[in-house]
């Protein structure tokens, strides 16, 4: 490596912990942004994106997706794994880009991965009711072959229209109602109008313009940049226009990502190698502001440090859900979800601990060893509970939760998580009857900078 790109990347890295919005997530490795607001709350944005492995470095052992969400671009709740290869019953590897589209009242996640026995892309769709997941795959899309890095544009006339690329080539198609299928006779091979495409697109809609932005590699090879090309049509023609996202010191030997429209400001969300020091496939989110000029050309992006400006860093909290157990890499042992005290988040929260070993686990994941403060937030009507809280295979604390008979949150201060994979566990140690029904409700991680008295 260059000394001026090692002096760079040192730079960078000092620099995240104090006022950087770039990389957006910098407790946890994270690629191919897809951003997006949804019609029920246009003060909130949510960024979907695969995950990078601590210590892995490469593309093949991807396996899940996280969602995040805002409302001020710089306290960030990362909702934990949304779906995973397990939950894939077609699926055997590569959980590669995705991206979330809200279509006739739900929620869905399209994405690829490689179809087991047969070991080639296909898109997948996953459905929630609630943005932040988890996903239930449905199966995958009918007509679609090597369907890799899929987006899914929604029309203000209703149609669905699904983009995929991969080994440059790019392709669309209209898909039936039901998203499960294309509409063969609409399919277009998009290559030829995309110089350079490789992999990645992603359309958005402005000024009654399409623009389909893509990573493309020209013929001096790797790593991507980001281009575009325009159309009157979401299938095409497509107008070639140039690169808006150049080579960048810093950057991961792929780019991908997408737009959004946040409180009147339009922004491109992307991937950089920053935050692993420049290991290319150990990869963050990145977002600055898109600007257009007269004519309607994207103004070419430089990655910068102060991303989307606030002179604040950003701090997420990882907010794990208690119900969503399996599907989000957690475990609910011989506990049941319920609803009838009301004020939970989510779905529900968790309780019936009556046995020992009954119990709750949340996953949390981490790209290094890092500090959180740790909150429970719980309810625990008929009086005190006494339980065990593990982090990982560590012994936490032997904890009375007082009784309330509303959900209330414990602040059990700072903890330490590795880089990884985490399990946070509450569970009911002994046979003595618990009088007060513990009813957890969720888990929070909160980022704490050493730097900063809180
Ligand atoms: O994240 C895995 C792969 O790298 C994506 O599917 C490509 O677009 C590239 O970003």
């Amino acid at each position: 490596m260059k000394f001026r790109r090692v002096l760079f990347l040192i730079t960078v890295i000092t620099s995240i912990s104090i006022s950087a919005q770039n990389p957006v997530f910098t407790h946890v490795f994270t690629a191919d942004p897809s951003p997006h607001v949804w019609p029920d709350n246009p003060n909130k944005l949510w960024v979907y994106t695969s995950h990078d492995e601590p210590g892995s470095n490469n593309h093949y052992g991807m396996t899940g997706y996280h969602a995040f969400s805002t409302t001020d671009m710089v306290n960030w709740k990362d909702h934990g794994r949304i779906l995973h290869l397990e939950n894939v019953k077609w699926a055997e590897s590569h959980a590669w880009a995705m991206d979330a589209v809200y279509y006739r009242g739900k929620y869905y996640l399209i994405y690829c991965m490689k179809e087991a026995g047969i070991g080639l892309f296909r898109t997948g769709i996953a459905r929630s009711d609630t943005p932040g997941g988890p996903f239930t795959d449905l199966g995958y899309v009918k007509g679609v072959e090597f369907g890799q890095d899929p987006a899914l544009f929604i029309d203000d006339d209703g149609t669905p229209y699904l983009y995929w690329g991969h080994d440059r080539k790019c392709f669309a198609a209209e898909l039936n109602e039901d998203l499960m299928s294309i509409k063969p006779e609409t399919y277009v091979d998009l290559t030829k109008q995309l110089t350079h495409v490789f992999e990645g697109p992603w359309v958005h809609k402005k000024d009654e313009k399409y623009y389909l932005t893509y990573p493309g590699l020209t013929p001096r090879r790797w790593p991507e940049k980001m281009f575009y090309g325009v159309a009157d049509n979401p299938l095409g023609p497509y107008e070639y226009k140039g690169v808006f996202i150049d080579d960048f010191e810093g950057q991961s030997g792929t780019n991908h990502g997408g737009t959004v429209t946040f409180k009147g400001k339009d922004m491109m969300f992307y991937h950089s190698a920053w935050l692993s020091g420049g290991l290319s496939e150990t990869r963050n989110v990145m977002a600055d502001y898109l600007h257009y000029d007269k004519n309607g050309d994207i103004i070419p992006i430089i990655p910068s440090k102060e991303g989307l400006g606030n002179a604040k860093r950003t701090r997420t909290t990882l907010h794990l859900e208690a119900e969503n157990g399996f599907a989000a890499g957690g475990e609910l042992y011989n506990v049941i979800v319920d609803t009838w005290i009301k004020g939970y988040s989510g779905k529900g929260y968790v309780t019936n601990f009556d046995n020992p070993f009954d119990h709750v686990y949340v996953l949390a994941q981490v790209a290094k060893k890092s500090k959180y403060r740790f909150k429970v937030r719980y309810a625990s009507p008929e009086g005190e509970s006494n339980h065990d809280i593990l982090i990982n295979s560590h012994k936490y604390s032997e904890f009375t939760f007082p009784q309330s008979k509303e959900f209330t949150t414990i602040d059990f201060g700072i903890v330490e998580l590795k880089a990884g994979d985490n399990l946070v566990r509450i569970f009911k140690k002994d046979w003595k009857p618990s009088k007060g029904q513990l009813a957890i409700d969720y888990i929070e991680l909160e980022q704490f900078f050493e730097d900063e008295e809180k």
